[in-house]
């Protein structure tokens, strides 16, 4: 499957044509620095009360130290019958367990967060990524199912502009390395 950000980064700058070769090139940007994570739920089928991703936490590890989900900057929960809509459950470490679920749950794809580790803490290439979505690799008695989400990283808040990271699904890590 590819997801949006993989679609989004394909479909790139048009080539430049010799024509406008003569107006002054836009500078390129320093690589990596992002101020927010999009996390993106590309479950298809979803629905009912856990309705998509199931997202308990997201903790960005850099050199300078851990840092758990700070703030949601944007969101787009969805689900008719989703009973987990409150995304300040996606914050702050990790809290939900087998018997306890305090989690956002992104209701399938489409719905997303998008999220912020605090001010000034950027996400960079060499950075890892993990997300705890509440699945059979968290509850493995459960029956729950791991389901597929996507990362990507961006500035402000126009998803057009998101960087693709990856895609995993359940509770998966991922290293930054595509900013
Ligand atoms: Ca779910
Ligand atoms: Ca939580």
């Amino acid at each position: 499957m590819i997801g949006i950000l993989a679609m989004l980064a394909c479909s790139g700058s048009p080539p430049v044509d010799s024509a406008v070769s003569d107006t002054a090139p836009q500078e390129p940007r320093e690589p990596g620095s992002y101020e927010h994570l999009l996390l993106f739920d590309l479950t298809s089928g979803a629905g009912g009360r856990t309705a998509g991703a199931d997202i308990d936490s997201v903790l960005l590890n850099k050199p300078s130290g851990d840092y758990w989900a700070a703030t949601v900057v944007d969101e787009l929960l969805l689900g008719a019958d989703n009973e987990h809509l409150d995304s300040s459950h996606a914050l702050g470490e990790r809290d939900s367990d087998c018997e306890t679920n305090v989690f956002a749950s992104l209701g399938g794809a489409g719905g997303y967060l998008l999220l912020s580790f605090g001010e000034g803490i950027t996400i960079d290439n060499g950075d890892i990524i993990t997300v705890f979505e509440v699945g059979s690799v968290m509850c493995p008695e459960s029956g729950a199912s791991d389901e597929l989400w996507e990362i990507g990283a961006m500035d402000g808040t126009d998803l057009n502009d998101a960087q693709y990271i990856g895609q995993s699904w359940g509770m998966g890590e991922i290293s930054v390395n595509t900013l």
